[in-house]
């Protein structure tokens, strides 16, 4: 069964855009440049936008292979703080003879949508809450608003957040091409992030999508 659950859109911080006065704080008369006070154009200020989705919440979520085996599952638990989030069945590629599909982008079955909206034109970037299983289970593909090709898809992997060779802890994974952010020109208005299996195994709590590069405050590691 296709799930569909409820699309949620969070929008922590909405930015917007501040009028903090003119470039020039003489009240009358001329600035250094000689135009008229009256010419000058406002200072515009641009707040950050920064938009939480919960991964447990996708818009859409087909969750099965085709034999009908549930891959992702919603859990809960308490960590000292309870979390929700999105498993990935570990093991599920090797056990339903899957690992041909695996070596193309977006063609494992397995994948969310997150519909949201941003408030302006900017440049945004990408963070996941996640906890990889092991140097195995420690990926997903990502896709922006398209997703007609494998050449679509972007690869979210790393090792962030290793203890051990099989033990990693909560962490805010960037969406990183080249070792640089990936940085995406976005349109005021709604968009839609993909999420499609790459791995089994990684427990995926939330989406970070900010004008921000740097990975979201607090929450990394998990409070114990
Ligand atoms: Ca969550």
């Amino acid at each position: 069964m296709r799930g569909a659950l409820a699309a949620v859109g969070v929008f922590v911080l909405v930015g917007g855009i501040v009028f903090i006065g003119r470039s020039d704080n003489k009240t009358e008369g001329t600035n250094p440049t000689g135009t008229n006070i009256a010419d000058t154009k406002p200072i515009v200020v641009l707040k950050p936008v920064k938009i939480v989705l919960e991964c447990e919440e996708p818009t859409t979520l087909e969750n099965k292979t085709n034999d009908g085996i549930e891959i992702i599952s919603k859990k809960e638990q308490n960590e000292g703080a309870p979390i929700a989030y999105l498993e990935i069945k570990s093991g599920f590629i090797d056990e339903c003879g899957l690992g041909n599909d695996k070596t193309t982008a977006g063609k494992l079955p397995g994948r969310a949508t997150y519909e949201f909206e941003v408030p302006r034109k900017d440049t945004y970037y990408l963070h996941l809450r996640a906890k990889w299983r092991d140097n195995c289970g420690n990926a997903v593909w990502v896709g922006m608003d398209k997703v007609d090709t494998p050449d679509d898809w972007i690869d979210l992997s790393d090792q962030l957040g290793k203890l051990s060779e099989k033990n990693f802890t909560w962490w805010w994974h960037p969406l990183m091409v080249g070792g640089k952010p990936r940085a995406f020109e976005l349109e005021a208005g709604k968009h839609t992030l993909f999420m499609n299996v790459q791995k089994d195994g990684p427990k995926l709590d939330q989406w970070v999508i900010s004008t921000d590069p740097q990975p979201p405050v607090g929450q990394n590691p998990v409070k114990k």
